[in-house]
């Protein structure tokens, strides 16, 4: 069996390289001729734990190649990104484009599967394209949606062993798809059609971004109430039937802070809790820089001399490289561009050199601060002693005391 993954990023790189572990004969496609030349020798150019090994293992068993055009498969497998325009509109052009290119090598048994998330509608809309591009083919493949759910820097384990949801365009493509994912999946697979299993995924991320926006809404109400938020959920957590989520300072990455924009778009009328969470965790974010801004104003009033202020954490979670989306360095730049009366010694351990900020070592930056900004709660910065002298704002629970 040859299966072809169009877009070797964060996830369409790993599913191929397990898929390939699994013994199927992959074809990675990526537009960036960069990110296929480092895959064929070899080198992961994202960062998971693991992976790498994994990749040389498959490339130098022929397993596993990388292209920037397809080849003729058995099955296509969409994993390319869908960001939103301007309005928070979803942009399934990606989608569009990567199903377009693999449209002439299409032949009849074969399964074209959608992992990319996707509004609601999406894997339709691909079938319509390609049936009204490729007529002959019509009821002669099998079309699915199988959204990925692994979270970054667990993906080796979460790949194979979380359950997956599989919906086709009809039961022939839903069990085509589910053959095709058993080959590496020890998770359970759920049967569902192609509009259930897109709006599981948006779902999903939504859950998480309305709970993340509760936990964010009572930091904001204890700050007020002279209340510490953090022992106020470990003790409310302790009730049979409740699960706070974390507060923290602000909700980043490319998921959660995303898709729930594919729901609100779409039912504008219906989706007022999403909508809302969406607005309180980006305005979570907005709270903290002012909050940093008040502390330098405060400072200088008080001192008669400019603060040094270290921002500890870029990372849009802890102990991650990964900056996209991320609230901390949102936080950061806001700070730096409001703030000409302050030093800002700017922290990310997990990250040796950034383009647009200079970065300070975490243990310098602490001791040299006068005011200490938490954003991202990396280990590291939970071993740090807490200093009396210092203004702290701990926005992410690193002293929950
Ligand atoms: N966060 C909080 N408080 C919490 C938990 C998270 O503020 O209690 C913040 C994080 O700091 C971060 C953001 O939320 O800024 C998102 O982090 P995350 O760990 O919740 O999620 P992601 O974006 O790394 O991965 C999510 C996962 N989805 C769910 O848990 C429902 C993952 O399983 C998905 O595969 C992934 O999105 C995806 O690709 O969609």
């Amino acid at each position: 069996m040859k299966a072809c993954f169009m877009g070797l990023g964060y996830i369409g790189l790993p599913t191929a390289i397990i898929a390939a572990k699994h013994g199927v004969n992959v074809l990675g496609v990526d537009i960036n001729s960069g990110v296929v030349e480092m895959t064929n020798q070899g080198k992961l150019h994202i960062i998971e734990p693991g992976m790498e090994e994994y990749l040389q293992e498959v490339v130098n068993a022929g397993l596993l190649k990388a292209s920037t055009t397809p080849e003729i498969s058995d099955a296509y497998f969409m994993v390319v990104p869908t960001p939103f325009k301007g309005n928070h509109e979803p942009d399934i052009s990606y989608v569009e484009a990567a199903t377009r290119s693999v449209l002439p090598y299409l032949k009849e048994g074969d399964l074209y599967v959608i992992e990319s998330t996707s509004p609601v509608g999406t894997t339709e809309k691909m079938q319509s394209l390609i049936f009204s591009e490729r007529p002959e083919l019509k009821d002669k493949i099998y079309i699915a949606y199988c959204p990925e759910r692994v979270l970054p820097g667990n993906v080796i384990y979460e790949l194979v062993h979380n359950d997956r949801v599989i919906g086709g365009i009809n039961p022939e493509s839903t069990d085509k798809a589910i053959e095709f994912y058993s080959q590496f999946v020890q998770g359970t697979l759920h049967k569902t059609n192609c509009k259930t299993a897109e709006m599981c995924k948006l779902t999903e991320n939504s859950s998480r971004d309305v709970q993340i926006a509760f936990a964010n809404e009572l930091s904001l109400i204890c700050d007020k109430a002279g209340i510490n938020v953090w022992e106020l959920i470990e003790l409310a957590n302790k009730h049979p039937r409740v699960n706070i989520l974390q507060p923290g300072a602000g909700v980043g990455g490319h998921c959660i802070a995303v898709d729930p924009y594919f729901i609100t778009a779409d039912f504008p009328y219906e989706s007022q809790l999403i909508s809302k969470a969406r607005e309180i965790n980006n305005y979570k974010s907005f709270w903290c820089a002012e909050k940093v801004h008040n502390a330098i104003l405060r400072f200088e009033l008080e001192h008669h001399r400019k603060p040094v202020v270290a921002m500890m954490g870029l990372a849009f979670k802890p102990n991650i490289d990964d900056l996209r989306e991320s609230p901390a360095k949102c936080i950061t730049t806001k700070v730096m561009q409001a703030c000409n009366n302050a030093d800002i010694l700017v922290v990310e351990p997990n990250v040796k050199e950034h383009k647009v900020f200079k970065l300070t070592d975490y243990k310098e930056a602490y001791e040299k601060a006068d005011i200490v900004v938490f954003l991202t709660a990396h280990d590291p910065f939970k071993e740090l002693p807490y200093m009396e002298d210092k203004v702290v704002l701990d926005f992410c629970g690193i002293y929950r005391k």
